[in-house]
């Protein structure tokens, strides 16, 4: 293959009309600080998902620093180690400490049967994430919640249009953050929010995305500058048209890929959940040691083939350094974690991948 195949490759909005949003900021001179486009993406992304309250940011991470401080959480935070860095660095960023929950073996979530035995008095919050968008077992993280007296924020990132039951699962736990960065299944460029429930919190987390400005003349708390541009926004309004069609196209793939890639001795995959509508934002394959050589190997050959796929969530947080002198980063601890994040590869998935190049990409899984 002569061309290269990344992971994912974002899509972009019509440069047409791109242009006309562009020429109607440019006429406005009206940049950023919640702009008409930013006010009107709120309003209709909100209507998309299904959900109350958005507060826009200008990327994921400052979304997720900020909903830790919008709860006033305190001690420890029980979370996974098995996602991307930026889960434990909010956590770090607000002077808090990740304590770090096994995960279950099938979709990499967070295992709900090991939350209860790392609850300590220092325990103020539950911050799982939807791996892969997978959705974690809100209902039971929900009971453990009330029962602890713990706040739950969802790191949703991979998790836009996810529904279960027919409901957003961005309607669960106190808050939920999205990633809008550009390897997402929805982007903004960069970009990420939070998703809360009421109109008191929304306008908290709003406050706090400005500096902590309330008005004028109050600052009501130490906020980040986290404010997406009025850019970003008249971008992701015209993201929204064609994302269902998008999510569709990645739906077949993964189809293609799990009729290709079925009955290889040692390679595995999930399955669809019952009663869950998927995004499929990634498709990541689990090498296990009856294949015929090791994910590493695996890995090399894909890339020599100009097949750049990821090994997401490798290696695993607790054990890089930041992290690996944490009591709860023992490998004990976390068998379930370090066995998926030695053997996952996450291959290609975006809405103009090819059939051939998916045919081509497990041909050479096949060993073909
Ligand atoms: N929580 C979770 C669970 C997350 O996964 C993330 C982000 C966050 C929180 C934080 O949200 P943000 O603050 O990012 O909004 C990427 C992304 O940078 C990161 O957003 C994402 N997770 C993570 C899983 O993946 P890298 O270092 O793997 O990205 P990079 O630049 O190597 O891109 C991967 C491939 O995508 C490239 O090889 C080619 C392609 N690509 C990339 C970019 C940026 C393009 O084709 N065009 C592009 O513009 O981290």
């Amino acid at each position: 293959m002569n061309k290269k195949i990344y992971v994912t490759q974002p899509t972009l909005p019509d440069l047409s009309e791109f242009t006309k949003s562009l020429e109607q900021i440019w006429k406005s001179k009206w940049l950023t600080n919640n702009g008409l486009f930013h006010q009107e993406f709120e309003k209709k992304l909100a209507e998309f998902l299904g959900v109350q309250y958005i507060s826009l940011f200008a990327n994921g991470t400052l979304a997720l620093l900020t909903s830790l401080q919008a709860l006033d959480i305190t001690g420890e935070v029980i979370t996974t180690p098995y996602t991307f860095v930026a889960t434990a660095h909010s956590i770090m960023w607000n002077n808090l400490t990740p304590v770090f929950c096994d995960i279950e073996p099938v979709y990499g979530n967070i295992d709900i049967n090991k939350i209860e035995q790392l609850i300590t008095e220092k325990t103020t919050a539950i911050l799982p994430v939807h791996v892969y968008g997978n959705p974690v077992d809100v209902e039971k993280i929900e009971l453990i919640a009330q029962k602890h007296k713990l706040k739950v924020i969802y790191d949703a990132a991979h998790a836009f249009n996810v529904k279960k039951d027919g409901n957003s699962i961005l309607n669960y736990g106190d808050l939920s953050v999205l990633s809008f960065h550009s390897t997402k299944v929805f982007n903004t460029i960069e970009g990420g929010a939070i998703i809360s429930h009421n109109k008191e919190t929304k306008q908290h987390i709003d406050d706090l995305k400005n500096f902590g400005f309330r008005n004028e003349t109050t600052v009501v708390a130490a906020g980040i500058n986290g404010k997406m541009n009025e850019l970003q926004a008249a971008y992701g309004l015209l993201q929204i048209k064609n994302i269902k069609n998008q999510i569709e196209s990645r739906k077949k793939i993964t189809n293609i890929y799990r009729q290709l890639l079925n009955n290889i001795i040692g390679i595995n995959f999930y399955k669809n959940i019952d009663g869950v509508e998927h995004n499929y934002a990634y498709f990541p394959i689990f090498i296990s040691d009856e294949y015929k050589m090791s994910r590493d190997e695996l890995y090399n050959l894909l890339k020599s083939n100009n097949i750049f796929g990821r090994r997401y969530f490798y290696p695993l947080i607790s054990n890089i350094p930041t992290y690996k002198e944490l009591p709860s980063s023992n490998i004990n601890n976390l068998p379930v974690a370090n066995k998926l994040a030695n053997q996952v590869i996450c291959l290609p998935i975006y809405p103009d991948l090819q059939e051939e190049e998916i045919m081509y990409i497990c041909n050479l899984i096949k060993g073909k």
